[in-house]
């Protein structure tokens, strides 16, 4: 393996602007592993391309983890659990991730350009989600971890003298972190903010779609002060690549997946070896249910937003609506006129609204799902095809927001996820018919729920199956909170104190008086 301390290359603001790979003619830039504190080349010598998919030039070349690479990424990771950050007090460990918080902030630009070139979202949806959320992972983890509780029994013994148990957490040991391509350094790091302030060491494994904020995230660990080893990073594919090197590893202590539920299934099999522990956050076909006594504009402005931000690439959007009959002509005629006021565009053009979806390959998936829907008697409310696009951005992913409405239920539109800038709209009758709609899924992740009846809003809100329920809003995050899904959609919950029944182990220390 060879090391380089990456001056000309590697995950820079300037590398990772679209329009620089090789605009002056000079190679492109590249991302490297990061190991043990330094960013490494790696001993396959194997690279991929990263494009842009806002026009599919060459954002960068990145470096694909061998088998040997991802040992010695673990290895680093082993390593780091017993040396200094194994020795800190907590105390010590916390102020070193508000460094990290801080570091994300000092950086804000950088992981700006760098998350755009890479997904493409426009300028102001990364400015106020990403990266802000980048950094508020390692702040809010830190308090969290500063502040847990612990339990304490005091037990009666026969002699008379008494035991008293008391509870105190350890940290699981190395945990792989695969991550997906939609909100790269917001779920990376909400993954390891916990992880790193429960004592852990972690190796990220993010999506070969988005590999630079998680790189340049290895600089500001330095400039923290986190030990070398206590963050990695390997780049690369799933099966038969980093991804698969990495869970199937027994060096790695458990897993934490974000992603598809197919990908979960085959990362469950391997984590059954060495019988690890797996936190998963899967696929979601999250419905809304928008009632005749709603305020119509705050449903229509929220519904807009979880159907098409971030082009749909929300594990959390919203692709069934189930609107109350009295309000449905209304509501389509609404939503309709806000999908269609949609600017897709240049990430740093004002008035951009709607960026690409993340490569062609996807968009081939989404716009078949639009020709499945006609083929299966939709009738097409706006969209269905492809943007005309400016000559220099033609070359990117871009696909129309979408409606349907009149599908059968039992289409794969609205039973399967697409995660692409599209839903179906579906009149009901009662109360009863929009729960039993909104159940009518094999996931369980989240829901929205859109009524000024607050008898109704706790009603419904409890009887639909699903991690999250928001009523009147969505995606308002608090992460102090529970956050995860139900059947499909996942196992187990992270956010707050669950995040630290995942990353630590708990032991029960019984003192005999
Ligand atoms: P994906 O499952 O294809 O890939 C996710 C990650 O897993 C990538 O890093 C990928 O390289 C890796 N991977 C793929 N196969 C693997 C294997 N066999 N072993 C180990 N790693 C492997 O998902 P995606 O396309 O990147 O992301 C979109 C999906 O993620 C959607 O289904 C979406 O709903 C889901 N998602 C869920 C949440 C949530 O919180 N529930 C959040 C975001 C995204
Ligand atoms: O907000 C979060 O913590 C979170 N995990 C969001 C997931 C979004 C899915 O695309």
């Amino acid at each position: 393996m060879t090391t380089s301390t990456l001056s000309r290359t590697g995950p820079w603001p300037d590398a990772a602007r679209p329009d620089s790979a090789s605009a002056d003619g000079a190679a492109p830039k590249e991302i490297l592993h990061f190991i043990g504190g330094a960013y490494v080349a790696g001993g396959g010598g194997r690279r991929f391309e990263n494009r842009s998919p806002v026009d599919g030039s060459l954002v960068s070349l990145v470096h694909e983890a061998s088998r040997a690479d991802v040992d010695a990424a673990v290895a680093a990771a082993r390593a780091a659990l017993s040396g200094p950050w194994g020795r800190m007090t907590v105390q010590e460990r916390v102020d070193r991730l508000h460094k990290v918080a801080e570091g994300i902030l000092r950086r804000f630009d950088a992981f700006l350009a760098a998350e755009i070139a890479d997904t493409g979202k426009p300028q102001s949806l990364a400015s106020h989600i990403d990266i802000p959320r980048g950094a508020a992972n390692f702040a809010v983890f830190a308090d969290v971890v500063k502040n847990v509780p612990t339990e304490f029994f005091e037990l009666a013994t026969p002699d008379g003298a008494g035991a008293l148990n008391y509870a105190r957490r350890g940290p699981k040991g190395v945990i792989a972190v695969i991550s997906p391509w939609n909100l790269p350094l917001l779920l990376m790091t909400w993954k390891v903010g916990p992880a790193l302030a429960c004592g852990n060491t972690v190796v990220v494994k993010p999506s070969e779609e988005t590999p630079t904020t998680a790189a340049l995230l290895g600089e500001v660990m330095n400039e923290a002060g986190i030990p070398p080893g206590v963050y990695n990073v390997v780049h690369g594919f799933g099966p038969d690549s980093a991804g698969e090197f990495l869970t199937t590893h027994p060096g790695v202590d458990a897993i934490t997946f974000t992603g598809e539920t197919r990908t979960g299934e085959a990362i469950m099999k391997a984590a059954a070896t060495g019988v690890r522990a797996v936190s998963f956050e899967l696929g979601g076909k999250n419905p809304a249910v928008v009632f005749a006594d709603c305020d119509l504009d705050k449903a229509i402005e929220g519904t807009l937003r979880s159907a098409f931000a971030n082009c749909g690439q929300v594990c959390l959007g919203t692709e069934r609506i189930y609107v109350e009959r009295p309000i449905f002509d209304a509501f389509v005629a609404r939503l309709k006129a806000g999908a269609e006021a949609l600017v897709p565009g240049h990430p740093f053009a004002s008035g951009t609204s709607l960026g690409p979806l993340i490569s062609r390959e996807h968009r081939d998936k989404v716009l078949s799902y639009y020709a499945r829907a006609i083929a299966d008697g939709a009738t097409l409310v706006t969209g269905g095809g492809v943007p005309d696009m400016p000559a220099e951005l033609a070359g990117g992913s871009w696909v129309q927001p979408t409606i349907w409405t009149g599908l059968p239920d039992d289409s794969a539109v609205v039973r399967e996820e697409i995660f692409g800038p599209c839903c179906h709209i579906r009149p009901f009758d009662s109360e009863e018919e929009a729960v039993a709609l909104a159940n009518d899924t094999p996931y369980g992740l989240a829901a929205a729920v859109w009524t000024e009846n607050l008898g109704r809003a706790h009603r419904v809100a409890g009887r639909i199956g699903a991690g999250i329920v928001w009523v009147n809003s969505w995606f308002l995050r608090d992460l102090r909170t529970a956050f995860g899904g139900s059947k499909h959609s996942g196992i187990g919950r992270e956010g707050g104190v669950h995040s630290l029944e995942f990353y630590t182990e708990l032991k029960n220390i019984c003192v005999k008086l």
